[in-house]
């Protein structure tokens, strides 16, 4: 008997340092309205989807990192939007910074159901670049500086009459991530990525960031036998120009859906 449920890809253009929670939330919500008139009812958005990828920056000060992080999911600045997808019954993927009462900062995504509760929570394994300024590179990438790799591995959830798991951005350029979920049974995988064009360390892979972005996540799909929906952050923010091919795979490893920037 086949199961359906309707997934949009919301590609989020980039956000800069001075856009404000509200600002995105407005975003999101226009962007999550659209989807359900189209019939959508799970709306997957990029990684750290809130703020500007904040790890291009190196700080030292701790005050200053924890302004990007979240300390509630939903809080004051989100709960409009798991109200309005919860009017709508729009289940969502949110990526964003958490920091846990315990003081833990993690790069992570909720899977929202349609009644607007969290069914599942995921925190990035793989934090892509380095935890030292390195002045010399046109752009830092600090993800290691700044959160702490998932505790929890790779986990699935029963959700939207299927088997659900997420991935997060570089997690997505590793085989292993896809298997782990694929032993688990899943259905569909959503990833949430903030990739820049200039990748410093690897400067002669540039040309290709397009072609390993749905080369890794195809890859993954097929191998697995899973839905695979990746969703970007694109655009200039901050003067880092992010890529964008946000698709929808099949598991026969097909792109049926792709933005055409
Ligand atoms: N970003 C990048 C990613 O897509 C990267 C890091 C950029 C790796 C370019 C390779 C090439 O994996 C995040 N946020 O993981």
């Amino acid at each position: 008997m086949p199961r359906y449920v309707t997934v949009a890809a919301a590609q989020l253009g980039p956000v800069q340092r001075e856009h404000s929670r509200a600002d995105v939330v407005e975003r999101l919500i226009h962007l999550l309205r659209d989807a359900h008139s189209l019939g959508a009812e799970l709306v997957v958005f990029p990684e750290l989807a809130l703020t500007t990828f904040f790890p291009r920056w190196y700080m030292t000060d701790q005050a200053e990192i924890d302004l990007w992080f979240e300390r509630e999911m939903p809080g004051p600045e989100t709960k409009p939007l798991f109200d309005e997808a919860a009017r709508l019954c729009v289940g969502f993927v949110l990526g964003y910074a958490e920091l846990t009462e315990d003081g833990h900062h993690y790069n992570s995504a909720v899977l929202v159901d349609r009644d607007g509760r969290i069914a599942h929570r995921y925190r990035k394994v793989h934090l892509p670049g380095h935890d030292e300024h390195e002045p010399w590179r046109a752009f830092q990438h600090l993800e290691k500086r700044y959160f702490e790799p998932g505790p929890e591995g790779f986990t699935v959830t029963r959700a939207f009459g299927g088997i659900v798991g997420m991935l997060i951005c570089n997690d997505r350029r590793w085989p292993e991530s896809y298997r782990s979920l694929g032993l688990q049974g899943v259905e569909l995988v959503c990833i949430g990525y903030n990739t820049p064009v200039h990748n410093p360390p690897a400067p002669d892979h540039d040309r290709l960031g397009d072609f390993h972005n749905h080369l890794v996540m195809q890859s993954g799909a097929y191998q697995n036998g899973t839905w695979v929906v990746g969703v970007a952050k694109a655009g200039d923010e901050e003067g880092v120009p992010m890529i964008g091919g946000s698709c929808i795979i099949a598991p026969t490893g097909e792109k049926i859906g792709r933005a055409h920037v």
